[in-house]
């Protein structure tokens, strides 16, 4: 089945300068990239994207990460992409969610550091949706339909 599919290349990997190399090798996967941009992620973004996860330990960790401000970075770079299977896809190509327990051939495996003295706050290196149902809210969140190839 086609599917869409949010990826943000996180402030951790922006500031380690892998998303050439990320984007080079999702282009493996061979799905359509439909939609890319680089956004100053704020607060309010922020929020919405992770809303399920308030309330937890990490949550201000999560939040302060992905607005940029433990890596001095507060760009990320959003892609959308669309194509068979386009979520699981790019779910395994990323790892597990705890880099710890990631696949070390995963992106988390080899770039992602669990934080245990940060409330196991965990540097993921990438987020991609996890079904279909959060990748069309994710998608909705992070960008306009304009802005989106052939968009439907
Ligand atoms: P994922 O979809 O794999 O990013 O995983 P989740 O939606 O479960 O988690 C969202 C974010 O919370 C991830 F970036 C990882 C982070 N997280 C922590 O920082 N600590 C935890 O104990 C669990 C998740």
């Amino acid at each position: 089945m086609t599917e869409k599919t949010l990826v943000l290349i996180k402030p951790d990997a922006m500031i380690k300068q892998l998303a050439g190399n990320i984007i080079s090798d999702l282009y493996k996967l061979n799905l359509e990239m439909i939609g890319l941009k680089l956004v100053n992620v704020q607060k309010e973004l922020a929020e919405a994207h992770y809303e399920e996860h308030k309330g937890k330990k990490f949550y201000e960790g999560l939040i302060d990460y992905i607005t940029g401000k433990l890596h001095d970075n507060e760009n990320v770079i959003a892609i959308v992409y669309q194509g068979e299977k386009a979520i699981q896809k790019i779910r395994e190509f990323i790892g597990e969610t705890n880099p710890d327990r990631a696949s070390p051939k995963s992106i988390r495996g080899k770039y992602g550091k669990v934080h245990t003295e940060k409330n196991n706050w965990h540097e993921t290196v990438l987020h991609a949706s996890d079904s279909i149902e959060s990748a069309k809210r994710e998608i909705d969140l992070w960008f306009d339909k304009k802005e989106l190839i052939n968009h439907s």
